[in-house]
């Protein structure tokens, strides 16, 4: 199996809590490196720009402002067949679905404070990295 990379966001709930090191550590792991990471302050217009795909939904401007609520930390991940597996650790969308094990099944709040993104393809994976990173910041 390849080695590739995807994007992860610690969200502001997690963050809130003091998590960043437990989340990290659940990657790490799951077999995941991490190699780009910085804690940020995402504004109004990076959130609505990344999270364009869902500006028809119902939930998008709460998301907006659920993610621009605190800081996120922002990471490069990076293992065999990483966007699979990034998901798997996460666990499903809303926790109360999620696997025991999961992040999200341990750590998160709810559907929307869920604790964690990550990318859903390859393909989403390198548009998200490409929106946070400049490629001398990720150190493979
Ligand atoms: P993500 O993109 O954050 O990795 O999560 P996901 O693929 O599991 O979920 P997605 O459907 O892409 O939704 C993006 C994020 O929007 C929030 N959400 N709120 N209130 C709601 O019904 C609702 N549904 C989704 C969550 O923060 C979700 O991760
Ligand atoms: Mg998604």
């Amino acid at each position: 199996m390849a080695i590739t990379r995807t994007f992860s966001i610690i969200k502001p709930d997690a963050t809130r809590r003091n998590l960043t090191g437990a989340v990290t550590k659940m990657l790490e792991e799951a077999g995941l490196r991490v190699v780009a990471s910085k804690r940020i302050q995402m504004s109004r217009e990076q959130a609505e720009g990344f999270y364009g795909v869902h500006k028809e939904r119902p939930f998008f401007n709460d998301l907006v402002t659920f993610m621009t609520s605190g800081p996120v930390v922002v990471q490069v991940l990076e293992g065999e067949d990483a966007v699979k597996r990034n998901r798997d650790i996460m666990g499903a969308t809303n926790p109360e679905n999620a696997e025991p094990g999961t992040i999200r099944k341990e750590l998160a709040e709810s559907i929307e404070a869920n604790s964690v993104h990550g990318s859903d393809s390859e393909e989403n994976a390198k548009i998200e990295i490409d929106f946070f990173f400049k490629p001398e910041e990720i150190v493979g």
